[in-house]
């Protein structure tokens, strides 16, 4: 039995001994494995026809502003926290700042997939602005951390929502298998990057590091626009920030001051309750109401 690392998982295990590592151009045709690094990725970004990151661990994708990137990894970097050398993930900082390929930014990570160097593959990636629940059950389904950041990452005091406050689809990527995907994880993509009426730049990007080399063909893409409409349902109460304005007054309060507000306004009936603190308001949860 060849040695392995201890933090491979079992399947990964049976199948490639990652503690091997090719340091120089000639190993790679004598005594390693040819598997080159570092990956490519499909990138969405709205910056530039041309726009290019950082080459090595990045990618050609890191450093990209106002981008999200679908990356399929072949080379190990613990300083991006890579799960594995053979993997794929979604990434993006948003609009407010360029992309880094560090997992801690990443919306979902898979390295249940095939070996990304060893034969041909086929990749589809598909994006659905209406979040399906029946999806969640799905074993790709994922999320991280990063994800609620999008969820709560508006400035309240200034009476911000999160950039996903009015909701999310779901971003759904294949490797092979067309009809079972790899990874579900949600997303609102127009939320997420600043877009012209939703047009961005896509394609894809590819780097390679010191001493590694590696080629990638695409041979055949085809971009399909579904042309999906977007179901909205209004907030019920909603701030006077961004696209969403108060129509009245008295409802314009933080969705946080959602319960606070439907108490102290007696919505639910003056039964529910008639606790001093709430009905004075000034127990600092309505400094905005
Ligand atoms: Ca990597
Ligand atoms: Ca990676």
């Amino acid at each position: 039995m060849e040695p392995t690392k201890a933090t491979n998982d079992f399947d990964m295990n049976q199948t490639s001994n990652p503690s091997l590592k090719c340091d120089r151009m000639d190993d790679v045709n004598t005594f390693c494995r040819s598997r080159g690094a570092d990956g490519f990725a499909f990138v969405i970004q709205n910056v530039a026809p041309n726009a290019l990151g950082n080459a090595g661990s990045g990618l050609g994708y890191e450093g990209i502003f106002n981008s999200l990137a679908v990356e399929l990894d072949t080379y190990h970097n613990y300083d991006q926290m890579d799960y594995y050398e053979n993997h794929v993930a979604v990434l993006t900082q948003g609009f407010r700042n360029n992309i880094s390929a560090n997992h801690s930014y990443s919306l979902a990570t898979s390295n249940k997939v095939p070996d990304l160097t060893d034969g041909i593959h086929t990749i589809r990636i598909r994006y659905s602005p209406n979040f399906n629940p029946d999806d969640t059950n799905h074993p790709s389904f994922q999320t991280t951390g990063y994800t609620t950041w999008f969820l709560n990452n508006a400035d309240f005091e200034n009476g911000g929502v999160g950039d996903w406050g009015t909701g999310f689809g779901l971003l759904y990527v294949y490797i092979d298998d067309l009809y079972s995907p790899v990874i579900t994880t949600p997303l609102n993509l127009g939320a997420t990057l600043s877009l012209d009426d939703g047009r961005a730049y896509v394609g894809f990007t590819a780097a390679t590091g010191n001493n590694h080399w590696q080629a990638h063909d695409v041979l055949s893409w085809t971009w399909d626009s579904l042309f999906e409409d977007i179901a909205y349902t209004a907030p019920t109460i909603i701030n006077g920030e961004g696209m969403h304005q108060c129509v009245n007054a008295s409802v314009c309060v933080h969705p946080e001051d959602y319960v606070h507000y439907m108490r102290q306004a007696r919505r639910w009936g003056a039964q529910y309750d008639n606790i001093e603190g709430w009905m004075s308001g000034t127990d600092g949860f309505c400094e905005y109401c």
